[in-house]
């Protein structure tokens, strides 16, 4: 039943957005639920055994975890697959998925390295959420240490996922060949692809996608011109049009927060 289907998540993460996008692929109604960050482990531990979002409600299942949700839904849903079912085609689209997840890591320090000192971007971010803006302010404050901290964003680090953001682009360019037509393995849409498009979307900032919400005249320059050069190149092509051509709406109603 649909209205049993629901996805605990943030809506800018990016790893909430790779089960979005498997769940409307698979043509699946759902609710989205956001939780607030922070209190968030309260409920991920009590019903996931973990700290982190997505987390999948399908009736009385819960399961957490991105890679998880993705392995739940193939296995409970098995028309439009996104993971071949067996053989060499499957280790190799689980290879990509788990290759670029890990790039998702950079691409989240990458982002927050530039953000967290933009308190209206950080605002901006928390709007999904009720409560008055005293609220969110504070939040958004307790909020930008606590990432900081959790994700280890210093100056450093943040140079350094920002290569890996770029060798993760270079991995896409190989894969398609250079041309932004091409899926990542076989003719059409995989994991793969919904991984690696999900996780540069911060990057290159597909329109009507959740990274919309951060205004783009409040990110600092160098941001604007990494996301610039990042639109330009095959791979930022690539990210447009999986977008365009295999992202479809997902139907479903938000529940609130
Ligand atoms: N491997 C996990 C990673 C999910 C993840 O890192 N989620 C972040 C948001 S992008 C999170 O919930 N962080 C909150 C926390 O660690 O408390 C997956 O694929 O679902």
């Amino acid at each position: 039943m649909s209205h049993s289907r629901v996805l605990f998540q943030f809506p800018v993460s990016h790893y909430c957005e790779k089960s979005r996008w498997h769940l409307s692929h698979k043509g699946l109604e759902f609710h989205e639920r956001n939780l607030l960050p922070g209190p968030h482990r309260f409920f991920t531990r009590r019903y996931a055994g973990m700290d982190t979002l997505p987390v999948l409600r399908d009736g009385s299942d819960y399961t957490g975890d991105s890679s998880r949700i993705a392995l739940y839904l193939e296995k409970h849903y098995p028309d439009a697959p996104l993971i071949p079912e067996v053989g060499q085609g499957r280790r190799h689209v689980q290879e990509l998925e788990d290759q670029f997840d890990r790039i998702g890591l950079h691409v989240r320090r990458w982002q927050y390295g530039h953000l967290l000192d933009q308190p209206d971007v950080m605002e901006a971010m928390l709007a999904p959420f009720r409560g008055p803006a005293w609220f969110k302010r504070i939040l958004s404050r307790i909020a930008r240490e606590r990432v900081r901290s959790l994700y280890q964003v210093d100056p450093h680090n943040v140079a350094q996922s920002e290569k890996r953001v770029l060798d993760g682009m270079e991995r896409v360019e190989r894969l398609i060949q250079g041309d932004p037509q091409r899926y990542l393995h076989g003719e059409r849409l995989t994991l793969a692809d919904v991984t690696a498009a999900a996780m540069l979307a911060p990057v290159v900032r597909p329109p009507d996608s959740p990274w919309s919400l951060i205004p783009e005249a409040s990110m600092p320059r160098s941001m604007r011109l990494f996301t610039e050069r990042a639109r330009a190149r095959p791979a930022g092509q690539w990210v447009l049009t999986r977008y365009t051509q295999d992202r479809h709406p997902v139907v479903n109603q938000l529940e609130a927060a």
